[in-house]
């Protein structure tokens, strides 16, 4: 009896989970739709679509048991960067503590973009900063929307991804591997099969959060935010301090028109860099190694007032 057990565990599928990460709007949800017959909500319009981490239902695929996990991009347009790479770490992290690691991460890019703009590079620069180096011989760069663009205007342009550094190029030699996707399960399946024969692996911010016991801010992702951020700050001070000589001209020469002008640009200057600071104190709070996580947040606040009201009866 115990020996059919045994034989029945040896070719049951192996389970497998792969992540599917990118920019907004690259297809994430679709592929993991078509590859796994699930029907998650996708993008209609310019808005992202994808707001929280969900799983697909398990599906079998030769002998393994495959998992899929969507993910939100940065540069989301209903949430800041920071709170993305929160929900991002915090969702990696807890997994990690479960025991429960990724086989493989899909990076998913449009070959219909006519520029590798700045959301495109930030995201695989995330990407990059949340695998580590030693996680990328498992990962796939997918390119899909092939349909959407002339063939020749696409080779060329995948030449010119994967072939220089600031782009995919460092990826591949670090041992990431290209693939063209064609929106179709077959397609979605080639890829799958390629990953689910990775061992699972720990990603760098894994090992960063929970080994090292980094906080988030002193992640290679974290601190990369925060650079950005600081950046930015820098260019808003420079240009708040434009627009205050600007304004002291338009009073000089009691131009009202100019004058309201400038206001709506401070306010809006204002607002930004109001957003700006709202994410440094996101990633700082977070950050804090005492911070406990917001169940445990609630479970202390319970036991504590517990004493209090015990009294009070
Ligand atoms: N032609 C074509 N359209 C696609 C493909 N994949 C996705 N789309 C379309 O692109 C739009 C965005 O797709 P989603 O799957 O929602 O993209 P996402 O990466 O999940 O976006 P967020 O959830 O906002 O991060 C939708 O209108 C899809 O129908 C593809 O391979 N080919
Ligand atoms: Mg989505």
């Amino acid at each position: 009896m115990a020996k059919n057990l045994k034989k029945e565990s040896k070719f049951a599928p192996k389970p497998v989970t792969i992540a599917v990460m990118g920019p907004t709007g690259a297809g994430k949800t679709t592929f993991i739709n078509v590859a796994s017959g699930s029907d998650f909500r996708v993008g209609v319009g310019l808005e992202s679509c994808t707001d929280a981490m969900q799983f697909s239902q398990p599906f079998q695929l030769d002998n393994y048991s495959i998992t899929l996990i969507d993910t939100p991009g940065f540069d989301d347009t209903s949430k800041t960067d920071a709170e993305v790479l929160n929900m991002v770490t915090e969702f990696f992290s807890s997994q990690y503590e479960k025991g429960q690691l990724l086989n493989g991460i899909i990076y998913m890019h449009r070959i219909s973009d006519n520029r590798m703009g700045g959301t495109a590079v930030r995201n695989f620069r995330f990407f990059k900063q949340l695998c580590g180096d030693d996680f990328l011989p498992s990962s796939a760069i997918v390119t899909n929307m092939w349909g959407e663009i002339a063939p020749e205007v696409g080779v060329v342009r995948e030449q010119e991804l994967f072939g220089k550094d600031i782009f995919f190029k460092s990826a591949i030699d670090a041992g990431a591997s290209p693939f063209r996707h064609a929106n179709t399960a077959e397609s979605a399946h080639v890829i799958l099969r390629h990953l689910a024969g990775s061992a699972p692996k720990v990603m760098l911010i894994q090992k960063e959060l929970v080994d090292e016991k980094k906080p988030i801010y002193a992640t290679a992702a974290g601190a990369a935010l925060l650079g950005e951020i600081a950046e930015r700050e820098k260019k808003h001070q420079e240009r708040l301090e434009e627009l205050r000589k600007e304004m002291d001209e338009a009073v000089k020469a009691q131009d009202e028109e100019d004058m309201r002008e400038l206001e709506e640009a401070r306010a809006a200057l204002a607002a930004e860099q109001a957003k700006l600071q709202m994410q440094k104190r996101l990633l700082e709070e977070a950050s804090r190694p005492s911070a406990p996580r917001p169940q445990s947040f609630f479970m202390v606040l319970l036991l504590k007032l517990t004493p209090c009201v015990r009294r009070s009866l």
